[in-house]
């Protein structure tokens, strides 16, 4: 950990009412005291002060001045905190007197290191805290803000507990083998590792977490011309992607950021699913499929009045959309049958032409009288609160989290493939689990391990 005191401006960049400038380190008071002249104010309260260039005594701006002593700060060192008028140039001005008094400037992310350093928070959520500064939607603000106070480290440090429980059963029984009664305390751990197994294994399954993060993606697929390109556009409400009437259009995948029911949302316009004219469409025709496979949910198109064609049906799973396009056209037949249009509801129990797809819901949209959209857009935002919605157990937001959590459980299978013929391994296996673990929050590395396993071990006997 790089030493020192440092200084920054906190608040956003350029021109506001009020910006906030943090210095944080053992030069925090003297800084203050340099620039306000006076004594350091009482702690945590917000104090009226006089900030002027100490080399120079010249007058920079009035100020709010806040100092928190060590360790009650959010470094967890002695800081001071200064609130001045939010110009370019107090804000330099400040920063160059406290650089004179021998701060330096910080680095990026420095006073959250420091936090970490300090033990004020730990990795998982020093990130909660990167993402709630990022957050653009209420539901990511809601799953930072959870992550940012513990709740995903409270998950990972009660894992790490049972690891180090089930990794003490099994040391002891290696140090001391029960002739009785052989490999009695290692199958005790059993359960123990078998229970977590389970648990990693629904944290993984669960995309919740990354996908608020990330966004939930939608994908449009269908035949040339269908109207993909026009819908796209209808719900981003600008001309984000080319409309013609010239099949074969879009060629690559054109994305756009929407917010729906507080989530954020990607949706992705694809190229005209069709025997490809030439190797720049056969790619772009390649790339719709991918879209549309990893897509969270796919809205097919096809115009009304035709049939859908075998290759978008393929593409199409449960709980998907299924929209006849350009409804002010055509009526959507073969389904004469079909009243979601005139009601705007939508309807899943009508048969797909050119073969069933189970559970597909249509509608029938007009991208140019607006008709059907307002349904569209409401079967979407139900998708996203089904998918996102729900307030369950803390999820894993980063590709970092689902790597380490895999780590583990990959241990934790082996380890009890072999916990009964080999414990020795058994135990190694655990622990690689529990460092896995540990390194989600940081806290933890193989020497308090060992420390932990040895202590609860000399309890235990
Ligand atoms: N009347 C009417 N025309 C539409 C509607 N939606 C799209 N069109 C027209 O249909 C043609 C094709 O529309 P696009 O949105 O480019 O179709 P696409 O599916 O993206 O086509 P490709 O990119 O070539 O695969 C254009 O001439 C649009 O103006 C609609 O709701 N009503
Ligand atoms: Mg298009």
């Amino acid at each position: 950990m790089k030493q020192g005191t440092i200084v920054a401006l906190a608040s956003g960049a350029g021109r506001a009412g009020v910006a906030v400038i943090r210095v944080s380190g053992p030069g925090a008071g003297a800084a203050l005291t340099a620039l306000t002249g006076r004594s350091l104010p009482p702690p945590r309260v917000a104090t009226l002060a006089a900030l002027s260039e100490p080399s120079t005594s010249e007058e920079l701006d009035q100020a709010l001045a806040l100092w928190f002593p060590a360790p009650a700060s959010f470094t967890g060192e002695d800081v001071a905190e200064l609130h001045v008028h939010g110009g370019p140039a107090v804000v330099e001005g400040v920063i160059a007197a406290c650089l004179g008094v021998g701060a330096r400037p910080a680095e990026p992310g420095e006073f959250t290191r420091r936090a970490f350093e300090n033990g004020k928070l730990d990795l998982a959520e020093a990130e909660g805290l990167a993402d709630l500064v990022e957050a653009e939607t209420e539901g990511q603000r809601r799953q930072a803000l959870r992550q940012a106070k513990g709740a995903l480290s409270a998950v990972y440090e009660g894992w790490r507990a049972q690891l180090i429980e089930a990794a003490a059963l099994i040391e002891a029984e290696i140090d001391f083998p029960d002739e009785d009664l052989p490999g009695a305390l290692a199958q005790r751990a059993a359960p123990i590792l078998q229970a977590l197994t389970a648990d990693m294994a629904r944290h993984l399954a669960d995309h919740r977490g990354e996908r608020v993060r990330e966004g939930y993606r939608i994908a449009i697929i269908g035949p040339p011309n269908a109207g993909k390109s026009s819908l796209l556009n209808a719900l981003a409400k600008r001309e984000a992607a080319i409309v013609s009437d010239i099949p074969g259009t879009t060629r690559d995948v054109v994305e756009v950021r929407l917010v729906l029911d507080g989530f954020p949302v990607w949706i992705a316009d694809t190229a005209g699913l069709r025997e490809a004219a030439d190797a720049i469409e056969a790619e772009g025709v390649r790339r719709a499929l991918a879209r549309a496979e990893g897509a969270d949910v796919r809205i097919g198109v096809v115009e009304a009045g035709t049939e859908a064609p075998a290759s978008l049906l393929a593409a199409l799973q449960p709980n998907d959309l299924l929209v006849h396009s350009k409804a002010d056209l055509a009526d959507p037949l073969p389904f004469s049958a079909f009243q979601g249009e005139a009601s705007g509801s939508a309807n899943s129990h009508l048969p797909l032409s050119g073969g069933e797809r189970e559970g597909v819901v249509e509608l029938t949209v007009s991208a140019i009288t607006g008709k059907g959209m307002a349904a569209l857009e409401a079967q979407l935002a139900q998708r996203v609160a089904d998918a996102l919605g729900r307030e369950e157990a803390p999820t894993l937001t980063r590709a970092r989290h689902r790597r380490l959590v895999e780590e583990a459980r990959a241990a934790l299978v082996r380890a009890l493939s072999r916990l009964a013929d080999a414990p020795e391994l058994a135990a190694e296996d655990v622990r690689v689990a529990a460092s896995a673990i540990g390194r989600l929050t940081g806290r933890i590395d193989v020497e308090d391990l060992l420390d932990e396993i040895f202590l609860s071990f000399c309890i235990g006997k």
